[in-house]
């Protein structure tokens, strides 16, 4: 239905638990199915936490999450992280192999949806150089890793889940110009029918978003495509012209 792969916030505000002030303030937006949307905005701003408002790694202090139509504080845990597959901004791998680490968790993805994901994450080619392919070894926190080989293993394990919402958060920072679009183009193959909601620091990286949300202090500050931005929101021309 069209519910499916909705995100909505009404009048959302946040404070950390042990948090003295607001870091988000009166966030409303609504991402429809199958859309691609973008948040930018400076370091501290309140991005990653949005997002994790959306994963319940935090509840709102107040207004309303809703995914699909209904409050995120209405699933049972695994049934909306069942609906999402989340990137975080700092790519975590675990001792083990390469398949345990893509297949984490309550994901149950067999050994073609590992491949897959492996190959759309661009991760082919130096999964390939590995001794032992898929069953190579993974050190703890992955440290015998690139930071750029981790963030396509954490792309990775989060395609090979059946999501109908996509996170990323900063993910594509962390690669290089070349391998960031390659990546983006698959992805694009990939998620044809998923929602995607990125997190960036670049403008290229968001360019053909959907909608783009700018956040400043943890209000939004502009919505709009790229080029309305450029017209509209002097904080993303700033940003653009960086
Ligand atoms: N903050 C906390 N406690 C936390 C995490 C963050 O108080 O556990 C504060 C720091 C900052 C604000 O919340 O003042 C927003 O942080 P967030 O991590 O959401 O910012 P960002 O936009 O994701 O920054 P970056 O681009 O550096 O990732
Ligand atoms: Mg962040």
């Amino acid at each position: 239905t069209d519910i499916q792969g909705t995100v909505e916030f009404k009048n959302v505000s946040f404070r950390y638990p042990d948090g003295q002030s607001n870091v988000l303030q009166n966030i409303s937006f609504k991402v429809n199915k199958g859309e691609t949307v973008a948040f930018i905005g400076s370091t501290g701003c309140g991005k990653t936490s949005l997002v994790n408002l959306i994963t319940r790694f935090y509840d709102a202090t107040s207004g309303e999450v809703l995914v699909d139509g209904y409050n995120v504080r209405d699933y049972k845990k695994d049934e909306l992280s069942r609906k999402i597959g989340y990137v975080s901004q700092k790519a975590v791998l675990f001792s083990g192999d390469i398949q345990s680490n893509i297949n984490f968790g309550d994901n149950d993805a067999d050994i073609s949806a590992i491949e897959k994901a492996i190959s759309i994450s661009q991760s082919e080619e130096f999964v390939k150089l590995q001794k032992n392919g898929l069953e190579a070894h993974v050190a703890q926190g992955g440290q015998n890793f690139s930071g750029g080989q981790k963030q396509r293993l954490s792309i990775a394990r989060a395609l090979a889940r059946k999501a109908e919402i996509f996170i990323f958060d900063d993910t594509f920072s962390a690669l290089d110009y070349k391998t960031d679009k390659i990546l983006r183009n698959a992805l694009k193959t990939k998620m044809k029918d998923s929602t995607c909601i990125i997190v960036a620091q670049r403008i290229g990286t968001i360019i053909d978003a959907d909608q783009i949300f700018v956040i400043d202090n943890g209000e939004i500050v502009g919505h709009g495509t790229h080029k309305e931005l450029l017209n509209t929101c002097d904080t993303y021309k700033e940003i653009a012209q960086s």
